[in-house]
Order: C-alpha cells, then sequence, then structure tokens
C-alpha cells in the first residue's frame, strides 16, 4: 500500500514536470495523459482505502444484512437477552473504541420489537467501578416477580480478580431501560478460595427452586476441572454458596458463559428458566462454553432443587452434543413469553486476521436467533431459526421431484444467493447399496476435510455450493454423505471452506458432524441461511447445525451464486426445495455509541 502510493506520486510529480517543461508536443500529451491516469489511479485508491475502515459504508462485502452485529468496532457475546414491557433488549460484549477485543470491556445494548430489526443504544454497563474497572464482562439478565429486570455480571476489579456484580434499571418506567445503576453492594459475590483471580465468571440467568430461594450459576475451573458453581439468594444482593457445584467434569478446562434452562418433554414450546420438573414433563438443559475449544457443549439431565442435584444422562466429553459443530461460542438463551419458546443466540467469531479486522473496522457476529427444543427421541436438541425471518423473505422460488444426477450441478436462480434463506429435502432410494462406515472413533470434522466436497463418494457428497463464483473458483459447500453400518444408516454433514475464497490468511477449517436421521424413514433436510460472510447450516431438521464465516473475493453481491450439487456416483432427487431472498433488516444503523458515567 505505502509502496505503491509513493511510486505514484513520484510518478505523478514526474509526469508533471515533464508536461511543463518539454517543448515536444508528442511528449507534452503523453505526460498530460499518464499524468490524469495517475491522478485517477490515486484518487480511487485512496477512496477504496478510505472505504473498508468505515464499517458503516454500504461498500463493505462482508458486513451482514441480517446478522445482529454493533454499528461498528468489537463484538463477542451476546449479555443478558430479555423481553421486557413489550420490548426485547440484547446487551453484548463490546469495545467501543475499536476493532479488537480489549482490557477494557462494555455492555453494547440495542432493542427490538421484532428481534430482527434492532436499535441501537447507549452503553449499558462500562467499566467504572473498583469492582468492574478492568472491564464488564459476560452475565444475564433476569426477570424478577413484580416485573423487576436486572443483570449480574462479571466485573474485573481493580486487583484483576473477577467477581459477579449486580445492577438495575435506572428508571424501569423508560421502555428502553437504558440506564443501569450498578448496586452500592457490589460486588456480590466475591472470588471463592482456591480459585485462581481469572477463573470465575459469567453468571447466568437465575432459577427459583422449590424454596422460593433464587439460584445462578457462575463458571470457573481448579486444576483443569471445569465447574458450575451454585449460589443461593432470597434478595440477589445476598448471595451464600452452595456446598457442592452444580457440576463439574474432569479435564474440561474452565466453563464459560454457562446456562441452565428447562425444556419440556412433549412440546416445541419453551418454559420460563424457573420452572422445574413437575410430574416428568421437564428436563434440564446445561450447558457450557468450553474455553480451550472455543465450543458450545451441552448436557441433558434430570435437576431437582430439593437436594440441588443434576443428573445428566449424556457425557461431556470433546466428541459429544454441541449446539453448533462449526464456528458458534458463548451462546445465551432466553424465554420469550410473547412466544411461548426459548430462543437462543451466539457469538460467531471472524475467521480473518486482524489486520482484516482493522482494515473492515469491525469484528464479530451474532448467529441469527434460533428457537430451541428437546427432540422428541429425548436425546438432543434441535434449533430452527425463528420464524420472524419470513418478515425479510422476498422472491420464492422452488420446485418438486427433480432428479440430481451423479456429477451433476443446478444453479438456483431468481434470489439474491449472497442474501438467501434456502430448505431443501433430499431423497434417497437404493440407499441398502451404501457404502460402509463403522462410525466408532470417528471424528466426523476429520471425515468431512479428508473426504471433502470434491471426492467421489456413492451416496454424497451433494447439497449446496453457496457463495459460490460461477465457475466455481470460490464455493463452500455445504453436503452429506451416508454410510451404513451393520444394518444402521449413518449420515454426515459436512461445511467445506476451503475453497470458499481466493484470499489467502483466511481459517478455512472445515466442519463436520453426524446427523441422528434414519434416510430409510425420513428425508435428509437442509436449510442454510447465507448472508455475506456467515452461512449458517441446520441439517436433519436442525439436529445438527453448523455456522461458518467466509470472506470470497469475488463472489460478492451479484456475482455470488448458489447451486445444487451431486458429487456422488448414486443420483439424489430433490423432493422439495424452497428459496428466497431476504431482505437487509435494519440493523444497529443509528450510531449513538456514547460512554455513560456510573
Ligand atoms: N467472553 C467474556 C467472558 C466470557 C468470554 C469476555 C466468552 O465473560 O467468559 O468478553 O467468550
Amino acid at each position: 500500500m505505502f509502496f505503491s502510493s509513493f511510486f505514484t506520486e513520484i510518478a505523478l510529480f514526474f509526469s508533471w514536470v515533464l508536461y511543463i517543461t518539454s517543448k515536444h508536443s508528442l511528449v507534452k500529451m503523453t505526460s498530460a495523459i499518464s499524468f490524469l491516469i495517475l491522478v485517477a489511479f490515486v484518487f480511487h485508491h485512496a477512496r477504496s482505502t478510505t472505504i473498508t475502515s468505515d464499517a458503516s459504508s454500504p461498500e463493505q462485502p462482508y458486513r451482514t444484512a441480517f446478522h445482529f452485529q454493533p454499528p461498528k468496532n468489537w463484538m463477542n457475546d451476546p449479555n443478558g437477552p430479555m423481553y421486557y414491557n413489550g420490548v426485547y433488549h440484547l446487551f453484548y460484549q463490546h469495545n467501543p473504541f475499536g476493532p479488537l477485543f480489549s482490557n477494557q470491556m462494555y455492555w453494547g445494548h440495542s432493542v427490538s420489537h421484532d428481534l430482527i430489526n434492532w436499535t441501537p443504544l447507549e452503553l449499558a454497563i462500562s467499566p467504572t467501578q473498583p469492582f468492574d474497572i478492568n472491564s464488564c464482562w459476560s452475565g444475564s439478565a433476569t426477570i424478577l416477580p413484580g416485573n423487576k429486570p436486572v443483570i449480574l455480571y462479571t466485573g474485573i476489579d481493580s486487583n484483576n480478580r473477577q467477581v459477579q456484580n449486580l445492577a438495575v434499571p435506572k428508571n424501569s418506567s423508560d421502555p428502553y431501560l437504558r440506564e443501569w445503576v450498578k448496586s452500592a453492594t457490589n460486588p456480590v459475590i466475591n472470588l471463592p478460595n482456591g480459585i485462581q483471580h481469572d477463573d470465575f465468571r459469567d453468571p447466568t440467568t437465575a432459577w427459583l427452586g422449590d424454596d422460593g430461594k433464587w439460584r445462578i450459576l457462575v463458571g470457573s475451573q481448579k486444576d483443569k476441572t471445569g465447574i458450575a458453581f451454585l449460589y443461593q439468594s432470597t434478595d440477589f444482593e445476598n448471595w451464600s454458596t452452595h456446598e457442592s457445584p452444580l457440576h463439574e467434569v474432569a479435564g474440561t478446562g474452565i466453563w464459560e458463559c454457562p446456562d441452565f434452562f428447562p425444556v419440556l418433554v412433549d412440546s416445541t414450546n419453551g418454559a420460563d428458566t424457573s420452572v422445574l420438573n413437575i410430574n416428568s414433563r421437564v428436563k434440564h438443559v446445561l450447558k457450557v462454553g468450553l474455553f480451550d475449544y472455543a465450543r458450545d457443549y451441552y448436557l441433558i439431565g434430570d435437576y431437582s432443587s430439593v437436594n440441588e442435584q443434576y443428573v445428566p444422562q449424556n457425557e461431556l466429553t470433546l466428541g459429544t452434543l454441541r449446539y453448533d459443530y462449526g464456528k458458534y461460542y458463548a451462546s445465551k438463551s432466553f424465554f420469550d413469553p410473547v412466544k411461548n419458546r426459548r430462543i437462543l443466540m451466539a457469538w460467531v467469531n471472524e475467521s480473518d486476521s486482524e489486520a482484516d479486522d482493522i482494515a473492515k473496522g469491525w469484528s464479530g457476529l451474532h448467529s441469527f436467533p434460533r428457537s430451541i427444543w428437546l427432540d422428541q427421541n429425548q436425546k438432543q436438541l434441535v434449533q430452527w431459526p425463528i420464524e420472524e425471518i419470513e418478515m425479510l423473505h422476498e422472491n420464492e422460488v422452488g420446485f418438486q421431484n427433480t432428479n440430481l444426477e451423479d456429477a451433476s450441478l443446478l444453479e438456483i436462480e431468481g434470489i439474491t444467493a449472497w442474501q438467501a434463506d434456502v430448505m431443501i429435502s433430499f431423497k434417497l432410494t437404493n440407499i441398502q447399496e451404501a457404502e460402509k462406515l463403522d462410525p466408532s472413533g470417528v471424528d466426523p470434522q476429520l471425515l468431512c476435510s479428508e473426504m471433502n466436497a470434491l471426492k467421489r463418494g456413492k451416496f454424497g457428497p451433494f447439497g449446496l455450493l453457496a457463495l459460490a463464483t460461477y465457475e466455481l473458483s470460490e464455493q463452500t459447500a455445504i453436503f452429506f454423505r451416508v454410510f451404513q453400518n451393520k444394518g444402521q444408516y449413518i449420515v454426515l454433514m459436512c461445511s467445506d471452506q476451503s475453497r470458499s475464497s481466493t484470499r489467502v490468511g483466511l481459517d478455512k477449517t472445515t466442519y463436520g458432524a453426524f446427523v441422528d436421521i434414519d434416510p430409510q424413514q425420513e428425508e435428509i433436510s437442509l436449510r442454510t441461511l447465507i448472508d455475506q460472510s456467515i452461512v449458517e447450516s441446520f441439517g436433519g431438521g436442525g439436529k445438527t447445525c453448523i455456522t461458518s464465516r467466509v470472506y470470497p473475493a469475488f463472489a460478492i453481491g451479484e456475482q455470488a451464486k448458489l447451486f445444487l450439487f451431486n458429487y456422488g456416483r448414486e443420483s439424489v432427487m430433490i423432493s422439495d426445495l424452497k428459496a428466497w431472498s431476504v431482505k437487509k433488516a435494519r440493523i444497529n444503523i443509528e450510531e449513538t455509541v456514547m460512554c455513560t458515567d456510573q
């Protein structure tokens, strides 16, 4: 950059000197032309460098249209999502002064009436007091009886210790709850004895036990054992530690952003966080973020507040249940009383470099909000984009019963391929011919990178090529393969980013996971949300989700194409396809970033 502009300026200078000193008309004309070309180059160059660092510029190719992100600068975890008096609130970890993570973190704040369009507000919580002077980290909101919202968050205090703090709205009749007041009793929970100063964070939303006391969890670790500490209180200011943590697992490292909530066994509806296991209608989910792997894992189990026992039915190991098998971390859920559902969102970080983020002027997205419920088989959760996405749908296209022959490609036309929602059902015949694979001990992510989108199999790879150039030099492939083992069928879902961009210096890791469906009994479905630099995919009706970040150099805007592909040797039937353009939502467009002094 520097050298090109330096030499351009020298050339500009010499062509100007040549023009005014030369007497020969041909030399004069040539130097005039080169002067004008160089002026145009300098002008264009100056323009493109300023545009890339302006996050609000419409010419930013990787900013998204319907995914939550602040007006500019760094964002990570969603914090304290809640519905209060007709308004959805979303707070988030934010560095309001730059596009990189900082040792002075704030709570950004936006509000919405529909979870789609978001209005940015002033910073809600800023590091100003001895109990949070070195950062205001993640936390959660709880609505107390009498409709009183409160926030618990982690402060990094003046001794660099992680402590838990309470904040309440300054004026609860302000519909937007713009100002938050920190409790005079902060910190309300101190670092426990024997825990390292930086290993104690991220209080959950509170729930009420049978005894009428509030409970929360705080993430921690001791000697690499991940811990969810349990605290009880009657007034939110005085908290006592329960004698044993709610749960802990050796060797998993620090647990960040725990989440603990009930799911109904017989319904896709959500339940308020304080709903307990009455008549065995409820199971409890414990989600923890493993910092060492930047992955969100979850357990499903039975909880009793009487003896504070949580008995999970699955184990927490690296190969077990995750919300999402791509980029998806520090998630948080909340109960939405408007539609009786539990909604989940997460931080989806960048896959480009810090230098790229500085050039863009921003970093970090939130996933599109998902409804989350317990699968009928009670073995896992199911996630699905919230129905409000339909507000943004336009240009529906679709077809049924179309055969995708082996090694074939079919373009999905008529929609904006760079901002799209696609739903497909694949039907396989002769499935008993599937290749054999013993899945025990197999890492599906590794299998997906070994058997990438270019490796032919029998059933698969088949799926979508998103954000692709017409000649496929760039493509993000989301695809399935089907195998069999001892009379059972195994469905593998992959998201292959290895050819997503001709740019170098990007993390192009391929992701993969198995989908717990029987393709003999049901069709294999894929739903994918595509939004400039994020691709969120839901396999098997939302049983397996994979999110990726991609930065095509050419497959941008009108140049981005969307294809169905089948590179397997067996044909695949598209029994149903529907796809839509997704309009741009109004997300944090007004810029009102202000510092509050509390
Ligand atoms: N992010 C916050 C922490 C949390 C981590 C800091 C998870 O509170 O543990 O920004 O991404």
